[in-house]
Order: structure tokens, then C-alpha cells, then sequence
């Protein structure tokens, strides 16, 4: 198939277009390399160090002898080049990728909420409009993520999108439906992913648009077996306390010997997924594709539940590393039980990598390579949810005295 991923530049869109190059694929990466400017911004790095596009795709080039095309586009801004690109090209897919990813990031500033909102629901409504307008019948891959449900499964399992709901009628009888699961986000940048969720139903419904969402945990790990087959390759790994995730970042910190930074009591139980397993999901989910009228295809892409003081606890053991319960710069449940349906994924043979002490030993000794490119300062999460909680969090677990919302 040709295929376009659309932020083939981020943490899962790289070893997911390198994935896909390996399955016989043609694959084009759109990017406006945004990822890479926020790093700018923030005054961060990629703990991996990573380099250009141009140079990733020519390595892999390279070693394998197939192509990654990349094209410069910005989805949210560029309309035109995108509709242009695309009734040009016609691919017979489309992953996307290409949203502000990070929570924290979001909640930054009332800058970081319009830029996330800005960018995340025009680059999802430029490409359905676009399809539309060009009349191409790709089948639309979007990762979107497990915070559309927000935690708490209410003593029942999430499923997977729809829940069926009886509603009493005027007669006094009982009508059945099947809604999309209530919506309930936790930050700005989980808001956007709602709001996907609605763009996805009316295209579907109205122009027969063939979408398939992929509700993501927390991805941990680093490598893939293809990221693995050359230094040059090697995926991006993010540390920070805006766009590292919690497993990564204590399995980072550990290596450093930093205090593992649990938020509250660290009673927040999420839902984690491997990298491999990842860029395996869009695999498969690719090779399932809806019919032309379907209503969007939803899978809960997950393998496992953790409770964070758990893993917090577990890579303590392992490793000796310390932890330090700090005040949570975020406002959600201090405690919360989730189950999850992820059935649809297992039946089309996804074999879960699950948590275990070599996987994570790996990433140890990732972090512990490249322990020289880390800024201990940037570490502490800072960005508060709200302007009560910001004054709350102003030590990291080290003492040292922190701004509060930079
Ligand atoms: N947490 C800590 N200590 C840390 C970092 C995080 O205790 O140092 C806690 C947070 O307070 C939160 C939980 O760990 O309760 C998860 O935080 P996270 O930063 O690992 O994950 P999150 O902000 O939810 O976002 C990440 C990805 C996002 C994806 C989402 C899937 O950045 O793109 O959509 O995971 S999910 O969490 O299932 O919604």
C-alpha cells in the first residue's frame, strides 16, 4: 500500500513509518517538524540524540534499501499544500499522527491551550475536509488516546468506544442505543482528542469516510526491531516534566539516581502499551480496515493496567533508586481502579509485550548511555492544571526551588 503517516517524525510516528517501510510499504512522512521546535522552546532534548529527518531516512535508505519519502507540511496551516499533496499522491492510507501530544505541554499557558486546540482540531479537520473535497477513499488510521474516557471505569470495564445505553420513551418503553462512550477529558490536549472523536462521527456518518481510532495508553519503552538496526535509527526519548511519559521518566530518573517524581499519593491507576506493540497495532489495524458507511472502528489500544506508586515501587526495587511523593501539579483523581476492554486488538493476533524486568532493564541502560545529555532541571513536572495549584509545586524532589508555571 502507499501509505502517508502524518507526524512520522514523534515517538511512535518514526518507528511506526520505519514499521511500515519493513512490511514492503510505500511510505510517505508529512511533518511540520514541530516536535523539534518545541524542543527549542522548552530548552529541551531528545535524551537519544537524534538527527535530521533527512539523515534518519537516508540511513534507512542505507540499510535496507528502501525508501521513506518526507514531506515539509504543516496540516493545521497549509490546507492547500495538503489537499494539493494529497490528490496528487492518492494514498490507500493515511496514519495520523500529527497533534500536540502532551498534557503538560497543553496546560502550560493560555499560549499552549490555543496552539494545542489550534493545531490538534484544524489538522484533523483539514484532512477529512480534504478527503471529501478530492473524493479519495483512504482509509483514515488516528491515534487518539485513552484519556477520551477519562479513568474511572465505575466498577464496569471501558469498552471498546460504544456504550450501549437504554433510554425510557414517551410509551414508557425501553429504546436501546449505542453512544459513543462519555467523553471526559482531563487537560486541554485530551480535550482535542474529544473533539476528534466528534469529527470522525460526522465524516463517517456523512461523506462515508473510512476512520479508524486508536484509543492509546501510555507508551513505554524506547527501541523497536527496526529503530534497533542502526545507531542513527534510534527513536526519541523524551525525559522532561512536559513531554516525558511516567513509566520512561522513572526508569530514566532511576538510572540517574533522581528520586522517582510520583504525583500525590500515586494512586492514579493507567493504561500502558510497549512501543513494539504499538507500531504493531497500526499494523493491524491497517489490515482491517471499515467498510464505506461503517461507523467509525474504535480499539482500545492497551495491554495492561498499573497503578504508578506500583511501578514507582517496582523500579525502586530493581534498581535501589529512591522515590519522592511531590505535590501533584495536575487535577485528577488521587486514586482510581480502570479496566479496560482491548479484546478486538488480541483477536487479530496481537501477542502483548507486558512489563517485565528485561524490557525495562533496556531502557535503564538506554538512559544510562546517554545520562551526559540530561538537564537534571528539567526533570520536575511544572505546568500546574490550574492557577490554585500552581503556587503548590514550587520544590523538586532534589530541594532545589523551582518556577512554578514556567
Ligand atoms: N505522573 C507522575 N509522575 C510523573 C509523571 C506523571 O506521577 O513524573 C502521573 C501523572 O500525574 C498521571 C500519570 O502519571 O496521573 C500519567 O501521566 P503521563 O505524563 O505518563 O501521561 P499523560 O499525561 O496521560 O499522557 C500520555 C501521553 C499522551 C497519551 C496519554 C495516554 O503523553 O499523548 O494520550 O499518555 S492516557 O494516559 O491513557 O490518556
Amino acid at each position: 500500500m502507499k501509505i502517508a503517516v502524518l507526524g512520522g517524525d514523534g515517538f511512535v510516528g518514526w518507528p511506526t513509518s520505519l514499521h511500515l517501510s519493513a512490511q514492503g510499504h510505500e511510505v510517505h512522512i508529512i511533518d511540520n517538524l514541530s516536535r523539534r521546535w518545541i524542543d527549542t522552546e522548552l530548552g529541551v532534548q531528545s535524551l537519544t540524540p537524534m538527527d535530521s529527518i533527512q539523515e534518519r531516512t537516508r540511513i534507512w535508505h542505507q540499510e535496507t534499501g528502501r525508501r521513506i519519502h518526507f514531506h515539509l507540511i504543516d496540516l493545521a496551516r497549509d490546507y492547500e499544500v495538503l489537499k494539493g499533496w494529497l490528490a496528487e499522491q492518492r494514498p490507500d492510507a493515511i496514519v495520523h499522527f500529527a497533534e500536540q501530544r502532551a498534557a503538560p505541554y497543553s496546560m502550560k499557558s493560555d499560549r499552549h491551550k490555543n496552539y494545542t486546540v489550534n493545531n490538534n482540531v484544524n489538522a484533523t479537520h483539514n484532512l477529512l475536509n480534504a478527503l471529501v473535497e478530492i473524493g479519495l477513499d483512504a482509509h483514515l488510521v488516528h491515534l487518539g488516546t485513552m484519556g477520551v474516557y477519562g479513568y474511572s471505569s465505575v466498577g464496569a470495564a471501558i469498552p471498546e468506544g460504544y456504550l450501549p445505553v437504554g433510554v425510557e420513551t414517551l410509551s414508557g418503553e425501553t429504546a436501546t442505543q449505542e453512544i459513543l462512550y462519555p467523553s471526559n477529558p482531563g487537560s486541554i490536549y485530551h480535550m482535542t482528542k474529544c473533539l476528534d472523536q466528534l469529527l470522525f462521527q460526522y465524516y463517517a456518518k456523512n461523506d462515508g469516510l473510512r476512520i479508524t481510532d486508536l484509543h492509546q495508553g501510555i507508551v513505554w519503552g524506547t527501541h523497536t526491531a527496526e529503530t534497533r538496526q542502526h545507531a542513527q535509527l534510534v527513536n526519541r526519548f523524551d525525559y522532561d516534566g512536559d513531554y516525558g511519559t511516567v513509566l520512561n521518566r522513572f526508569l530514566i530518573q532511576a538510572a540517574i539516581g533522581y528520586p522517582l517524581t510520583v504525583h500525590g499519593t500515586g494512586g492514579q491507576t493507567r493504561a500502558f502499551i510497549h512501543i513494539q506493540d504499538s507500531v504493531r497495532c497500526i499494523e493491524l489495524a491497517l489490515k482491517s480496515a471499515p467498510e464505506r458507511g461503517d461507523q467509525v472502528k474504535i480499539f482500545n489500544q492497551m495491554t495492561e493496567t498499573h497503578r504508578v506508586r506500583d511501578l514507582a515501587e517496582m523500579i525502586s526495587r530493581m534498581t535501589g533508586a529512591e522515590i519522592a511523593y511531590l505535590p501533584n501539579p495536575r487535577k485528577e483523581a488521587a486514586e482510581n481502579d480502570l479496566v479496560v476492554r482491548n479484546e478486538q486488538f488480541l483477536a487479530l493476533g496481537l501477542n502483548p509485550t507486558t512489563l517485565e524486568e528485561g524490557l525495562l532493564a533496556e531502557v535503564v541502560d538506554v538512559a544510562k548511555k546517554f545520562a551526559y545529555r540530561v538537564d537534571r532541571s528539567r526533570i520536575p513536572s511544572v505546568s500546574a492544571w490550574t492557577k490554585d495549584i500552581a503556587p503548590t509545586i514550587e520544590r523538586d524532589p532534589e530541594g532545589k526551588r523551582l518556577k512554578s508555571v514556567s
